[in-house]
């Protein structure tokens, strides 16, 4: 059992209507009339209470309300105490440090859903639905980590792991017991569960890229050769003149990124150094760093610049990109229709794409679109279809999913696990069938942090932020 006392503020500090101040440990009490002179031992516990919140020479600060939960009946299992102040950063740094000098030391990351874990108040996957739902990029990416956070991923594990010792026990007694013909399940029988099973955590693992993008967001990097007007189209999607826009090539050395509301959806818009061939060792540690994120993207915008005669030696590169970009999303802008040749290059485009590409062109993951940067001609298009990316990940998932990246590798050694049960029994290893199967129940109780070890906890809740 964790004792020490931990304080933080819970919201961010700016000024705002109200702050909240977190307090958990065995000085909460102590501490609590120190600040407010008031004994909350004697008070009934989850309530608010008015209160005057007094400074370390007695003087008055301010007057809030206060909360205490007496332990075991509080988020952390230990006391708690929760202090709503008027929101002046100074004054909550001030009333925090106060706390330190009366026992208390400041939380770590994550600190209070740690405890919260350790003193089995939730499972880790539920801890990691806290961090998502305060993360997610989208209202629906809100929706898949309370899912989690109100335990439909536990019942669906809890089932899956009834599921597999069900099959297990069968097994084992097929060894315990071969001479006794009374076993429930015949040999084909256990095969066939163990490819369902199989099936099902393939169909739990599928949902992850669309949940993924549904909670962390999509990145949409922008990509072209120099002057094609990429600065002028990331500062015209973000809305405000963030990068600089110049008629000298080359202008954009470093990728500089924004986080952009497109929708409902927090989308990361990057810019980026223009790809060409060069001898000038920055601009060409430019194009390499555009490649590498390029390569991370979600989405890809492609920009070509309309009011050229023709496809350049460098419009070649950024072909390369597309034909080189697998499953992302590409959106090819045409650039600079206002003084362009449109028609020419949405034709040549197609047929260039059509050429290098696999991918439908009229299918969802393409799209062409006339743009000028200049005049805001087609940005809402491009919107759009960031959009369609978003809405394409609602409509293919289901609302129980694996929700970080830590229990999608978990879930793949179940995957594993149960896949090489399954070449066991084809083998009529029965042995090595039970064997694995039980690997496969381990990593279930790791996926919900029964069996997890001391680093992977202090990684999990060291993404978290500071008060939660
Ligand atoms: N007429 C017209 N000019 C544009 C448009 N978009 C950009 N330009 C001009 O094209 C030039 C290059 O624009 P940038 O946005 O700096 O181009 P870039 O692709 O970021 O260039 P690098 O950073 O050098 O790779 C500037 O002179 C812009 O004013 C457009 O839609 N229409
Ligand atoms: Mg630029």
């Amino acid at each position: 059992m964790v004792s020490d006392t931990i304080v933080a503020p819970a919201s961010p500090l700016m000024p705002s209507p109200i702050h909240i101040i977190r307090l958990s440990g065995s000085k909460v009490l102590e501490i609590l009339s120190k600040l407010t002179r008031k004994d909350f031992s004697s008070k009934e516990p989850r309530k608010f209470y008015l209160a005057r919140i007094y400074g370390e020479n007695g003087e008055e600060l301010d007057e809030g309300l206060v909360v205490f939960f007496k332990a075991p009946h509080s988020y952390t299992g230990e006391d708690m105490a929760e202090i709503f102040i008027h929101g002046n950063p100074i004054l909550t740094d001030y009333i925090v440090k106060l706390c330190i000098s009366y026992g208390a030391r400041y939380a770590r990351e994550g600190e209070f859903t740690k405890r919260a874990f350790l003193n089995g108040k939730v499972t880790l996957e539920k801890s990691e639905a806290i961090n998502s739902l305060i993360r997610a990029s989208t209202l629906e990416g809100v929706k898949r980590s309370f899912s989690v956070l109100k335990g439909e991923f536990e019942k669906l594990m809890n089932t899956l792991r009834e599921e597999i010792l069900d099959v297990v026990s069968q097994v084992e007694a097929s060894i315990d017991f071969p001479e006794d013909v009374d076993y429930e399940l015949t040999y084909e029988e256990i095969m066939r569960k163990v490819s369902e099973l199989y099936q099902k955590i393939n169909r739990i693992l599928s949902e992850w890229k669309s949940t993924k993008t549904l909670i962390y967001g999509a990145k949409c990097v922008i990509v072209g050769k120099p002057n094609v007007g990429k600065s002028m189209l990331f500062n015209s999607i973000i809305g405000y003149s963030r990068a600089i826009v110049s008629p000298i090539p080359g202008t954009t050395r470093d990728f500089i990124d924004s986080d952009v509301d497109i929708g409902g959806a927090i989308v990361k818009i990057v810019d980026t150094a223009g790809v060409r061939k060069t001898y000038d060792p920055i601009e060409k540690e430019g194009i390499e760093r555009t490649l590498k994120i390029a390569d991370s993207a979600d989405i890809l915008i492609c920009v070509f610049d309309s009011s050229e005669k023709e496809l350049q030696e460098d419009d070649e590169e950024v072909l390369k990109i597309i034909k080189a970009s697998q499953d992302k999303k590409v959106i090819i802008a045409i650039n600079k229709i206002d003084i362009g040749y449109s028609d020419f290059w949405i034709n040549l485009l197609r047929k260039k794409i059509e050429e290098i590409s696999e991918k439908n062109i009229e299918g969802k993951q393409f799209a062409i679109i006339p743009v000028s940067a200049k005049e805001r001609i087609g940005i809402d298009a491009i919107k759009e279809e960031i959009l369609k990316f978003f809405s394409q990940s609602i409509s293919s998932s289901e609302s129980v999913s694996i929700i970080t990246s830590r229990q999608k590798a978990v879930a793949e050694e179940i995957l594993q696990s149960v896949f090489t049960a399954r070449n066991f029994m084809v083998q009529s290893d029965y042995l090595g069938t039970a064997y694995s199967l039980r690997n496969a129940i381990k990593k279930i109780d790791e996926m919900l942090g029964k069996e997890s070890s001391h680093e992977i906890i202090d990684k999990i809740f060291s993404t978290f932020c500071i008060g939660k």
